[in-house]
């Protein structure tokens, strides 16, 4: 079976953009009808600008600006899709490549970038209402599902969710990837979560990749079915699909925040570009198999979907104006951030002096005066 022939996948827009909405996708389709054109057009051009900003994030770090990149490349749809779902009240837990979740959220692009650079530990403050309740990323792989867990367990200790008030009451929505599944913190999260019927979306974004480790290494099953195991309620969502995201996103959210209980998604989608910039994809998988989901790009999908319903060349013209404006604001933020002062880098790592950091630090000291010596 190949990863989007499950007869549960829900899918509303073939890879052509066309309606052609599955079996298990009916349900979905009064959210969908729901959607005004404005709000259509809003994913399109949040997937646009994101992408533009990804592959001027790559660039950057390919011109030494960035220590790391890890693009999102392929995965737009999913990650738009979610979290256009969520309310304003809601929290999220992303993973570290959920850029467009944090920018929808109201976090800076550039908080990321400076991430990535080492200048900071967090990125943001997730406590600042500026960034919409967005928790900071979590590289350590699935950990963020344990604090998603936690947090949803605050909220029912304190009956902020269940009331009946859909304005007030508040839901979770936790990223991670199908690597990250295997981990036993996910598993954790999910029993906490389901005794505790926490508000909570648990949203897997399967690229198909844990690295070089293919999905069919980490489990005999599809991973949405592994949700059941724990009596939560789950659903497999093509992933590069945004109308099929919002709209599985939407009423897990919707559930959750109303009482219902932890609801889990696996969202089919594919990691276009490398793992990280220090990875290169060709070592472990074929062109043929890249072609393969090039062909089921989600923003091609969308732009057929809106020119079908007649959106304008303009319109079209404009959103690549706005991402293209993004990056370019982002390069020119980049290029005037500086270096950390070194002092941060050794004396914020433990409470007492330690070896290892004094070690480094006189790495760093013999590294610098042989610059200065040489090229400088
Ligand atoms: C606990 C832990 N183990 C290992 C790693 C190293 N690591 C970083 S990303 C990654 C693969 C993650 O794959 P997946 O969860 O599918 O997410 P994706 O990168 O595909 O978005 C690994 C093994 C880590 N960061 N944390
Ligand atoms: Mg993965």
């Amino acid at each position: 079976m190949t990863p989007l022939d499950d007869p549960a996948l829900v899918r509303v827009l073939a890879a052509d953009g066309t309606l052609a909405p599955t079996p298990e996708a009916e349900r979905y389709l009064p959210l969908i009808e729901a959607l005004t054109d404005a709000e259509l057009e809003t994913f399109y051009r949040d997937m646009v600008s994101i992408r533009a900003f990804d592959v001027q994030a790559t660039n950057l770090q390919r011109q030494g600006q960035l220590a790391l990149w890890p693009p999102s490349f392929g995965q737009e749809a999913a990650q738009v899709g979610s979290a256009r779902a969520a309310r304003a009240q809601d929290h999220i837990f992303p993973s570290y490549r959920e850029h467009v979740v944090t920018r929808i959220r109201g976090v800076d692009p550039l908080d990321i970038i400076r991430l990535m650079r080492g200048l900071t530990h967090g990125g943001w403050d997730p406590s600042d209402p500026k960034n919409g309740n967005t928790h900071i990323y979590t590289l350590v792989l699935g950990a963020q599902t344990l604090h998603a867990t936690g947090l949803g367990m605050g909220l029912v200790f304190d009956g902020k969710c269940g009331t009946g008030d859909p304005e007030r009451d508040e839901a979770v929505i936790v990223y991670y990837g199908d690597g990250a599944s295997s981990q036993g913190d996910v598993h954790e999260a999910m029993v906490f979560a389901a005794s505790f019927q926490t508000p909570e979306v648990f949203f897997l974004q399967n690229n198909q990749w844990a690295i070089s480790v293919p999905v069919a290494t980490q489990s005999r099953t599809p991973l949405y079915q592994r949700a059941a195991g724990y009596g939560i309620p789950s659903v497999q969502v093509d992933g590069n699909d945004v109308l099929a995201s919002y709209a599985v996103s939407k009423l897990a959210l919707d559930e959750a925040r109303a009482g219902g209980g932890p609801r889990a998604i696996e969202a089919m989608t594919y990691r276009r570009g490398a793992h990280t910039t220090s990875d290169d994809p060709t070592k472990y998988r074929t062109s043929a198999e890249e072609e393969s989901w090039a062909g089921r790009d989600p923003i091609a999908r969308m732009r057929a979907y809106l020119e079908a319903r007649g959106a304008s060349q303009q319109f079209f013209d404009d959103a690549d104006a706005e991402g293209r404006a993004l990056a370019d604001d982002v390069r020119v933020r980049t290029n005037e951030l500086g270096t950390i002062p070194r002092v941060h880098m050794f004396e914020s790592v433990y409470s007492e002096v330690h070896a290892l950091v004094q070690e480094e630090q006189r790495w760093l000291d013999d590294y610098e005066a042989a610059m200065d010596g040489g090229t400088k």
